[in-house]
């Protein structure tokens, strides 16, 4: 059996294996077996493969020379199940986006660009593009640095991620439903997508305090309480049947508790996130500057376009500035900070 080179990175609170997709099947049945042999599904321990038995951490991204004139790379997000055979490209990763610059000059698809270097990155899963700025000194990635993300232990150096164009990212607007908020399961809503289709109900409506740790929530009622809501709500946004799919994920907001904009608890899309996903906080954010939309009551109204999202670990600072004089409301800008860091370069075995 031969091997496949790959690089293994932590992308913001994510890591996943990063390849060219000229070293993989170019075909996707051919590819996504190969993938799943290579990280060890299924199998809950994913002992067998570079997985880390959990959705955070069984994640791949595909990179390749953009064809698309304000792109440089294309970057194909897969979500690998870990107990199960599945692989999603219906959903955006925006933590594994932070690794994609860095992998691209690695890899010598982009050059360096002196002190700092910018890769327009096509995200395939949305077709929207992100800008990814970060710190290549001498040519080569610094990844040593001084800036702090919550659920990463220490510091690292910034990846700064701008996005454009991921309203909507899954087909059906920036909301899905045509409506600001929907009664779904006898609950509130507000089912949003700028960049991860999200539905955000209200922790009270489901009997918590938003406070709780991601272990308290893995509840056998609660977890069958948020699939009835995210099978009904995916109807409504236009998904079909999301019973094998990685999104929605449903984020249940409550007033802050630490100082931030908001307190959030993510599932994705049933097991409790340890603190949230990138592109999901942007969707949550946008969400709660919306007059009237859930959530908004319970927020800190924020005093410039920078949302604090308060999560299990942490905070994460998301930047999203809204148009809100149009409807549906116009997404101006987004982004984010992020950091990322190489971790091993090599050939993996695929069993
Ligand atoms: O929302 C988890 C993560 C993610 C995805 C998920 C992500 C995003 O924390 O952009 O980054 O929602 O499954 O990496």
């Amino acid at each position: 059996m031969s091997g496949v080179p790959c690089l293994l990175m932590r992308g913001g609170t994510s890591k996943g294996a990063y390849f060219l997709a000229e070293d993989l099947p170019a075909e996707a049945a051919s590819r996504d077996e190969l993938l799943l042999r290579i990280m060890g599904s299924p199998d809950p321990r994913q002992i067998d493969g570079i997985g880390g038995a959990h959705p955070l951490t069984s994640k791949v991204a595909v990179v390749s020379p953009s064809a698309a004139p304000d792109a440089d790379v294309d970057y194909l997000f897969l979500q690998l199940g870990v107990g199960e055979a599945t692989v999603s490209d219906r959903q955006n990763c925006g933590n594994l986006l932070a690794g994609v610059g860095p992998f691209a000059v690695e890899r010598g698809l982009v050059p360096a660009g002196g002190e700092r270097t910018a890769v327009r990155i096509r995200m395939l899963n949305s077709g929207s593009t992100a800008v990814a700025r970060f710190a290549t000194p001498g040519g080569a990635v610094e990844y040593r640095g001084g800036t702090a993300i919550a659920g990463v232990p220490g510091t690292a150096a910034p990846v700064v991620l701008d996005f454009a164009g991921t309203a909507g990212s899954s087909g059906h607007g920036l909301l899905p439903t045509g409506h600001l908020v929907d009664t779904v399961d006898g609950v509130e809503v507000t089912c949003v997508d700028n960049g991860m289709p999200v539905v955000v109900a209200r922790a009270a409506d489901f009997g918590l305090t938003g406070r709780e740790t991601p272990e308290q929530l893995k509840d056998e009622a609660l977890r069958a309480r948020i699939q009835s809501l995210r099978l009904a709500a995916a109807g409504l946004m236009g998904l079909g049947d999301v019973r094998d799919s990685s999104v929605p994920k449903t984020t249940l907001v409550a007033p802050p508790s630490d100082g931030g904009t908001i307190g959030t608890r993510t599932f994705i899309p049933l097991e409790p996130h340890t603190s949230i996903g990138v592109l999901g906080a942007v969707s949550v954010a946008t969400a709660i500057l919306l007059d009237r939309a859930v959530g908004h009551d319970l927020a800190k109204p924020p005093s410039s376009s920078r949302v604090d999202v308060e999560h299990p670990t942490g905070h994460l600072q998301v930047e999203v500035e809204l148009d809100a004089s149009t409807s549906p409301p116009r997404v101006r800008r987004s982004g984010v900070v992020r950091t990322a860091r190489k971790l091993f370069d090599g050939i993996v075995f695929p069993r």
